[in-house]
């Protein structure tokens, strides 16, 4: 099954309706806080190696945590909630004007439940593909990302993983996965949500592919930095179709970031997402005057009502509401962060 079926399928589906409560643990919304401290990201490699292995060592906190939204039976920890969030939305956060704006504050609510719930003070990371993609003489799966001490474990093992029944459309794998990673800090990690929409406990599944090494080169990203307004940068982005960088991203570990639903069972789905944003941010940067407000797009799936700033976003069991508003600066509250180029 080729990365455009696995993933274009999620526009075939119809729109999920979410009417879960906010776990009471959360506090209310604080719409108008101000940024205690800027918080860097880091890309991986550029980061002290205590600050990898205490990151790892937070997201393995996420994992043994438990969930704080009690009324949803699947997640079976605090990491999995976010997956579950994840999965629960795609639908709803996916070729649509807030594709970018949602998946910013995905990455605030888990960098921020890194470290205030698990500790984790040093920066947060992202992966910048680009460094291994046009790095052409070495393998993909030579990344230092992949590394089994400081780095998220290595590629799938063929022979490790089966999919369950009725794993397929929305809930399946692509061909090229090859079973559950099996060295490095993840090996032993479980979920209980995935493939797709499917509640079934597995490993991290992988297949790291060079099939789409050229999407997510230098030379892709120049494409749409080149964007000339919002509109532009998210059909390359948010459009599995002709958007090279995002899908490219997830289709290079492959496995279940392949899926557009349960990809955020891998770790590495954080790190590709932030990525993604910092590109965002670039072009954001590059013309802030004319940019760092500038939002458009339909609100649902093939919808006609265009996005407005005011447009509400939620993350259940995460955080409560922000608007669009409020994430398009992310140097701003709630964001409170900027990228370390
Ligand atoms: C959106 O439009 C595409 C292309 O026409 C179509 O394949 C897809 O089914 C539509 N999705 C929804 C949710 O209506
Ligand atoms: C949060 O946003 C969702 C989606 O827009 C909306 O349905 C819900 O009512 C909002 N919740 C609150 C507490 O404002
Ligand atoms: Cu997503």
């Amino acid at each position: 099954m080729s990365i455009l079926s696995i993933l274009c399928s999620a526009l075939l589906v119809t729109l999920i309706h979410s009417a879960w409560a906010i776990p009471s643990s959360l506090s209310p919304p604080k719409r108008d806080g101000t940024c205690a401290q800027i918080r860097l990201f880091k890309e991986w490699r550029d980061m002290e190696k205590a600050h990898q292995l205490g990151y790892i060592a937070a997201v393995q906190c996420l994992m043994r945590l438990p969930p704080q939204d009690t009324s949803r039976p699947d997640p079976k920890s605090r990491y999995q909630e976010f997956q579950a969030t994840h999965v629960y939305l795609t639908e709803r956060v996916h070729s649509v004007g807030h594709f970018l704006p949602w998946h910013r504050h995905l990455g605030t609510l888990y960098a921020n439940a890194l470290r205030d719930e698990c500790g984790y003070q040093g920066p947060i990371a992202f992966w910048d593909w680009t460094r291994d993609a046009d790095n052409i003489n070495t393998p993909l799966a030579n990344s230092p990302i992949f590394d089994p001490v400081y780095g998220f474990g290595g590629d799938g093992v063929p022979g490790t993983y089966t999919l369950p029944p009725g794993a397929t459309g929305v809930n399946g794998l692509p061909a090229e996965t090859k079973g559950c990673i099996q060295d490095g800090p993840f090996k032993d990690a479980r979920s209980n949500l995935g493939p797709g929409k499917l509640v079934t406990e597995h490993c991290i599944v992988r297949g790291i592919t060079e099939r789409w090494r050229h999407s997510v080169a230098t030379a892709a990203v120049d494409i749409v930095l080149q964007s000339r307004n919002y509109e532009e940068l998210r059909l390359q982005m948010d459009s599995f179709v002709n958007g090279p960088i995002h899908g490219g991203g997830h289709g290079i570990v492959g496995g279940e970031m392949l899926n557009v639903y349960s990809a955020g069972a891998d770790p590495l789905f954080y790190l590709h997402h932030a990525n993604l944003d910092r590109v965002w941010w670039k072009w954001q940067e590059e013309d802030r005057d004319s940019r760092l407000y500038d939002i458009s797009g339909p609100t649902v799936q093939n919808g006609t009502d265009q996005i407005q700033l005011s447009f509400e976003l939620d993350f259940p069991a995460l955080g409560p509401n922000v608007t669009v508003l409020e994430v398009m600066d992310a140097s701003a509250f709630p964001g409170c962060f900027t990228y370390d180029y």
